[in-house]
């Protein structure tokens, strides 16, 4: 989803518990839970949550799981407990999913957890009793467009016809009651997480989004709810962006390759990955939505609960580094890791820990006092160059020999006022030379609407003339292979084909494109690129270096055009 909320306001203090938080956990649990992604003997693919879409599983038959839905060990408490021992400041739970089961007492319907089922408590009464208790913000998560269950909404064409279909009738008597519902009978509610709007129209969109604001003015609403009314957005499942984004942002994430629990999903996440995209995502300026899909008993897998406390753990010595920080000053994405701030100091969050050297390229400010935060008495050596040409800082930081954390180690630096960095993209040490679009001069032609998504991604690149540029430093001169890095789009495929000139220094190439490789997304297991090489330039000297690169020819299949992260130059051998 990456249509921008319009109602932003990420000053207002309705946002600051939620900047302050960063980290919330999310609850997908439903009568999904029972079949846990195995429908009559048969192992059904993608996400639980979709087993009565994916099977499918006729209404008659699905309602029958609500009969058998009895989560006896289901003990609020401890599900809140669990959230706090992680570190998470929120929780976001389904209060009525795709399958149109509403997870509390609804008066607006009796396809609910208390009268259908024999368990007849209400879990989300329970959540919120214990979520107040323990200091956390509670969120629902509400279906709002499809609803397999009700023969008007949108989604369920294998019971229904689609063509006798009412939606504004389904939205009338299901939809905006249990909304209201959801927004009055369980105390005050930190947002409301809307999904899927598809069939949704604006107006309705708008009507949801002021129908939470009356009933709750602090409550928040994101962007699912559709049409651009929400408060914040919500990035693509497990989709994080590649810069920083000044608007208030989320990414739900799993653990797993489920959010509603499926017994055969082993596919968990290890804690370093789970720990990087903690601090990816504070130094991009988001939260962290992390997913736990409980049994149909009531209990949080134990794959999840022992990562959820090491995650905890972690935060316990570097929570400074996270809850209330800032965005880090760097607008792209740094190889080695992630930057958060807060006033007078910056976060340098480390992936890997370097051999008793870390050299930083491009902090402007000066740096006091350089310390580990999990250990302050250890010394960090520091010292600050600039490099008279190229007018290249560079920050080389001294560290003791092993590293505090094994998957993310945070060293503080301590500077004098807002910290200041050089805007152009830099060569690393390692030679390598990411130019991002987010750094770039974007150059539409006449009439494009060729731009920079809130991804870190430009889009609309189908126009020739459409083009990229940037003013980039490199320290050590050579030759370099040069790609183009994007993302395949979702769910097309993707040919290639376009044509491109690039330009470095004046001296123009032009080629076609096409996908000569792929690369994972170090930080996110969900994401990986394309690689388009697009040839090799040399670079004779150190100094200030203009590449830029234009689109020529369409390929003739081609509506979405290039997904392009940026453009990357490697050292040859
Ligand atoms: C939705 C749901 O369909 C799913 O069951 C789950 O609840 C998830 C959190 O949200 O799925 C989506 C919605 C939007 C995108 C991807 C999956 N998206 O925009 O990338």
């Amino acid at each position: 989803m990456s249509a921008e909320p319009r109602t932003s306001q990420p000053n207002s203090d309705r946002f600051a518990w939620w900047r302050e938080a960063r980290f919330g956990l999310f609850i997908h649990w439903g009568l999904y839970a029972l079949p846990a992604g195995i429908w009559q003997g048969r192992e059904i693919a993608g996400i639980g949550e979709w087993i009565m879409r994916r099977a499918p599983i006729p209404v008659r038959e699905y309602e029958q799981l609500a009969g058998r839905f009895n989560p006896v060990e289901f003990n609020a408490e401890s599900w809140v407990q669990l959230a706090k021992e992680a570190g998470m400041r929120y929780i976001v739970i389904t209060s009525k999913h795709h399958d149109g089961f509403a997870l509390f007492d609804s008066k607006a319907s009796d396809y609910d957890i208390v009268d259908a089922t024999p368990f007849r408590r209400d879990p989300i009464a329970e959540l919120a009793a214990a979520c107040r208790k323990h200091g956390l913000r509670l969120g629902f998560y509400y279906s709002q467009a499809q609803d397999w269950h009700d023969p008007d909404a949108d989604g369920n064409d294998w019971d229904y016809d689609v063509a006798q279909k009412d939606f504004a009738r389904y939205f009338e008597r299901k939809c905006v009651p249990q909304v209201r519902e959801i927004l009055t009978q369980y105390g005050p509610i930190g947002l409301i997480w809307f999904d899927t709007p598809r069939t949704i129209t604006p107006e309705q969109s708008e009507t949801l989004t002021q129908l939470v604001h009356t009933l709750q003015p602090d409550c928040l609403v994101n962007s699912r709810v559709g049409h651009g009314a929400g408060d914040y957005a919500s990035q693509g499942d497990n989709r994080i962006p590649f810069c920083v984004k000044r608007e208030p942002w989320e990414t739900p994430a799993t653990l797993n390759d489920t959010w509603g629990f499926k017994q055969n999903d082993h596919n968990w996440k290890p804690v370093g990955t789970l720990l990087r995209l903690l601090v990816d995502i504070a130094g991009k300026g988001g939260n962290y939505l992390l997913n736990v899909g409980p049994t149909a008993l009531g209990t949080i897998p134990g794959p999840s609960i022992e990562r959820l406390r090491a995650i905890g753990r972690w935060l316990k010595t570097n929570g400074e580094a996270i809850y209330g920080t800032q965005p880090s000053p760097f607008l792209a994405e740094q190889p080695w890791g992630a930057v958060t701030q807060r006033p007078g100091k910056l976060y340098l969050q480390l992936f890997a820990w370097p051999k008793s050297e870390f050299v930083l390229r491009g902090l402007q400010s000066r740096v006091g006092r350089a310390y580990l935060l999990a250990d302050p008495t250890q010394k960090v050596g520091v010292t600050q160059s600039q490099a008279g040409l190229l007018d290249l800082t560079e920050l080389r930081l001294t560290l003791p020999a092993s590293a505090p954390d094994p998957d993310v180690s945070v060293i503080v630096l301590e500077i004098a006022g807002e910290p200041a960095v050089d805007p152009a993209p830099i060569q690393q040490p390692d030679g390598v030379l990411m130019l991002e679009t987010c750094l770039a001069d974007v150059t539409p032609a006449a009439g494009s609407d060729f731009r920079l998504n809130s991804d870190g991604h430009v889009e609309n690149w189908t126009t020739p003339g459409d083009a990229l540029s940037w003013s980039c430093k490199v320290a050590t001169p050579g030759r370099f292979a040069v790609e183009l890095w994007s993302s395949a789009p979702r769910g097309a495929a993707w040919t290639g084909g376009q044509t491109l000139t690039w330009t470095l220094d004046g001296a123009a190439q032009t080629m076609v494109v096409q996908q000569d490789d792929k690369a994972p997304y170090a930080r996110s297991p969900h994401q990986s690129f394309l690689i388009s090489r697009l040839g090799e330039a040399t670079i004779a000297q150190a100094g200030q270096h203009t590449f830029s690169v234009r689109l020529d020819g369409v390929a003739a299949d081609d509506a979405t055009g290039l997904l392009a992260r940026g453009v990357r130059l490697t050292p040859l051998a």
